[in-house]
């Protein structure tokens, strides 16, 4: 994932709980439903009050993002956990989490975002989380994936965890990715089928996973297509955006809300 920048998240703390509106709007789910479903679990079953959850501001490396451990806390808190921002960061954040008694601690540097709970041990990575987060959007705004063309535009890590759910949902699934031999190596991991022009590939399908972060063209776009983005920056201009029927986006909302949700319930 590109490391974000403030601007790209400057609205998560006041617009969280709206957010979350608009995301059922979109897929027909919330927040905590989607996350809850992308790992295969019931939503209705978890009382997330019972949890508290820290973020940890990280200074390692390119250092803090001004908003990050904040967003992550209004995510969190739009679906119903109780959360925190550490006043100190690093280990001395975590030490400061663990005083305090959290439940779950969310912490990012330059290569890994994690959620870990230390009840449980059990501990998330976001790449895994926005891949399922991501295909059951897709799932939810395209009414079902079961025997759908679905296109995946990059084959790095959240793409080949996505290749592999969506395969799971019955979807007959295409590869695209500026290295063909990616494509073709996870292509024939999963019985999917790669394509060696991504502007043929974008142009001929209405249902896209796209987990690149490089700009698809608006003149690609087919009329009505149903796109799950999850790569910042922002992939579409005005054009594929007016021509596109639903573009599911956010710069971290999804991924974190199934670490979250992962972390709940153990489920990887
Ligand atoms: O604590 C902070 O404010 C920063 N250290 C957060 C850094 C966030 N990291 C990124 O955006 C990186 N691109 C890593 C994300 C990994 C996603 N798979």
């Amino acid at each position: 994932m590109t490391r974000l920048t403030e601007d790209m998240i400057d609205e998560i703390p006041r617009t969280a709980g709206k957010r979350s509106e608009n995301l059922r709007q979109a897929v027909g789910m919330d927040l905590k439903t989607l996350a809850f479903r992308a790992i295969g679990e019931d939503p209705e079953k978890y009382d997330l009050s019972k949890y508290v959850t820290a973020s940890v501001p990280i200074t390692a490396g390119l250092g803090v993002i001004g908003g990050f451990s904040q967003s992550v806390s209004a995510i969190l808190e739009s679906m119903g956990f109780r959360s925190f921002v550490t006043s100190r960061t690093d280990i001395d954040g975590i030490y400061e989490a663990l005083e305090k008694e959290a439940d779950i601690l969310f912490t990012a540097d330059d290569v890994r975002y994690i959620a870990y709970n230390r009840r449980t041990g059990t501990y998330f990575d976001n790449s895994f989380a926005t891949a399922a987060g991501y295909a059951e959007a897709l799932d939810g705004a395209a009414g079902g994936l079961e025997g759908k063309n679905v296109l995946v535009v990059g084959a790095g890590l959240v793409g080949t965890d996505a290749v592999r759910i969506l395969t799971s949902k019955g979807a007959t699934v295409s590869i695209t990715d500026v290295l063909i031999g990616k494509a073709e190596k996870l292509a024939s991991e999963y019985g999917a089928t790669a394509i060696a022009s991504i502007e043929n590939a974008i142009s001929s399908h209405k249902y896209i996973l796209n987990a690149s972060p490089g700009l698809i063209p608006g003149r690609l776009i087919v009329e009505g297509a149903v796109i799950s983005s999850p790569g910042v920056p922002f992939s579409f201009d005005a054009e594929g955006v007016g021509k596109a029927d639903t573009i599911i986006h956010d710069p971290l909302d999804i991924g974190t809300a199934v670490m979250a949700a992962g972390c709940v319930t153990s489920r990887k």
